[in-house]
């Protein structure tokens, strides 16, 4: 990977979303602030990068990317409402992500609650504008069916569904096999992952084969890296993960690991990312480098 290019491109996203937010009128500024606390807090900015890139795949750069450029950014909203929601006291309880201090904490449970909740509307309110302007019907079709694409994968279908399943599992004492793993993990780690690949796609207007492969493709990367991050809790380092670790042991939680073990977990993250790598390799078209890095990148990661 290209460690110079990656934080070129996270910069440009950052920027993209320091100008993305409401200004401050009169009552709102203590929302505003704690959204834009929340999605500037830091982050990879994996979602986002994997939409771009693969619609720069299909189109090359230098095309129109205004629309793009907003499901990048309501990716991104959502992708940080659910960390919001998920640090709450009534979910995992957490005083710290990214090496700062959870949006509850430093803003009061209310507004925990509240920026996640503006967040997530803010991101569809983002889309439906930028549709409500388009004259092109096959660009206002295309943004239709990615919009359903975010909506599905966010949705009980999606990372809540995954989530649901995941609380069910600590608080009713839901016993939880493999089974119900692969339903949490595809829904709440690996759906807005595959979403962010096949989003890029129908705004790139790539034919449908392609986008069953891209599907293929985020699901695979998903699961390897909801595993790596199962790893990552089980052996990583706190001060470079700028969270907590060793919750899952704490909390008796079932995990990858669980299942399989540390060294098996391992393995079967490369065998996932293979097998991503092998339908990408499929696809019809010129291959995007840095994609193919930044997939085998996420399961080097040390955070
Ligand atoms: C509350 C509806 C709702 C959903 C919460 C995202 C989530 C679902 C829970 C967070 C806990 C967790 C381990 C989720 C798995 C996905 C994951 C590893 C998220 C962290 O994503 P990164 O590493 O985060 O991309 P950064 O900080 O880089 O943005």
């Amino acid at each position: 990977m290209n460690k110079e290019l990656f934080n070129k491109k996270v910069e440009e996203i950052n920027l993209m979303l320091e100008e993305s937010f409401p200004l401050y009128s009169r009552f709102d500024k203590k929302i505003i602030e704690s959204m834009k606390y929340s999605v500037m807090a830091g982050g990879k900015r994996i979602r986002p990068l994997i939409m771009q890139e693969t619609y720069r795949m299909f189109k090359g750069e230098g095309s129109n990317e205004d629309t793009l450029k907003t499901f990048m950014t309501a990716m991104e909203y959502i992708h940080s409402y659910s960390l919001v929601h998920d640090d709450l006291p009534c979910m995992d309880d957490a005083e710290r992500r990214r090496g700062k201090l959870t949006t509850h904490i430093k803003f009061g449970e209310e507004f925990g609650v509240l920026a996640g909740d503006a967040l997530l509307n803010t991101a569809y309110e983002l889309i439906s504008n930028k549709m409500a302007r388009m004259r092109d019907i096959d660009e206002l079709r295309a943004a239709a069916k990615a919009f359903n694409v975010l909506a599905y994968n966010a949705g009980v279908h999606g990372m809540v569904g995954g989530q649901s399943l995941d609380v069910q599992s600590e608080k009713d004492d839901l016993e939880v096999g493999r089974n119900e793993l692969d339903y949490i993990y595809d829904g709440k780690t690996a759906a807005l992952i595959d979403a962010s690949f096949v989003i890029g796609g129908i705004l790139a207007g790539v034919k449908d084969n392609d986008i069953k492969i891209l599907e293929a493709i985020g699901k695979g990367v998903g699961i390897a890296f909801q595993i790596q991050d199962d790893i990552l809790d089980a052996t990583g380092d706190e001060k470079t993960l700028g969270k907590d670790v060793g919750n899952d042991e704490k909390l008796d939680k079932k995990t990858y690991l669980s299942f399989v073990g540390l060294e098996q977990a391992k393995k079967d993250v490369v065998s996932y990312t293979e097998g991503a790598l092998s339908a990408f390799d499929s696809l019809e078209c010129e291959k995007n480098e840095f994609l193919r890095d930044l997939i085998v990148y996420l399961i080097d990661r040390e955070k």
